[in-house]
């Protein structure tokens, strides 16, 4: 049997619900300022989300709702820079502190790194977006706990590809039978399976219809002590929050 040596956390919807309030309107405040009309509204965010990266989900938007679009020659430069300015403004709304932690993620953080487990994230987010939303919750000094944060466009094939974890995986080097990831998302899962890790998974209201084939189990949060999570699918007992013991159990199934 293998031990649990390292957790792995994908970002956008595990770690903070960051999706509805944070990125999509940040997207909107690019467009508005490049006087674009286009305007993703929560309901059409949620159907946008099925595509991975902003760059990438921005292009799929275009293909499916935009074809009135007069596309400029260099689509990808134009693309790139809606991107850099969505980046901008949704690392200054975490800044003012708009988006918190889920429930739990900031015990079982500190609970693991006081037991010496070792830490990644794996997300297909951009770099910039992960440090400001680490500030912005667990301060400048968090960044550090982190072995490795596999993040944005240093894999060119987003979730739900394995690479982003395949290449956390090399970069801690470790193995994945001794690893456990953290995910939202089918999209997130899928990438994490494929690359052979175990899988807990915490839904969110973008991901709660979804289907998680394979996670060891299946939460509507973490849990803390007097905010017991709800199981969704798996098994875990009589504990009502996320702990160690439970995530070691979990890993060892
Ligand atoms: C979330 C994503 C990201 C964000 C937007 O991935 O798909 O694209 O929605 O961020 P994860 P960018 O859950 O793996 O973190 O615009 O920087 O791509
Ligand atoms: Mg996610």
């Amino acid at each position: 049997m293998t031990k649990l040596q390292a957790l792995i956390f994908d970002v956008d919807g595990t770690l903070a619900d960051t999706e509805r309030d944070g990125h999509r309107v940040a997207f909107n405040r690019a467009f508005a300022e490049a006087g674009l009309d286009w305007d993703w509204t929560v309901e059409l965010y949620g159907e946008l989300l099925a595509v991975t990266g902003g760059k990438e989900r921005m292009k799929f938007y275009l293909d499916k709702y935009r074809s009135d679009f007069q596309r400029p020659n260099n689509l990808d430069e134009f693309i790139a820079g809606l991107h850099k300015a969505k980046t901008k403004h949704y690392t200054q709304l975490l800044s003012e502190g708009s988006i918190p932690l889920r429930p739990g993620v900031k015990r079982l953080l500190d609970e693991a790194r006081a037991q010496g487990f070792r830490l990644a994230i794996a997300t297909t987010t951009t770099p910039a977006n992960v440090t400001a939303l680490l500030e912005s919750t667990l301060g400048h000094e968090s960044i550090a706990w982190f072995d490795v944060i596999a993040a944005g466009d240093i894999v060119p094939a987003k979730k739900p590809a394995p690479d982003i974890y395949f290449y956390a995986l090399e970069q801690m080097q470790i193995a994945p039978q001794d690893c456990i990831a953290f995910e939202d998302s089918h999209n997130g899962l899928i990438s994490a399976d494929k690359a052979d890790l175990k899988t807990i998974v915490t839904i969110n209201d973008y991901t709660k219809d979804q289907d998680f084939p394979g996670a060891v189990v299946v939460l509507d949060h973490l849990g803390d002590p007097g905010m017991p999570f709800t199981v969704l699918s798996g098994e875990v007992g009589w504990t009502t929050f996320m702990d160690m013991e439970l995530v070691q159990h979990l890993h060892g199934r």
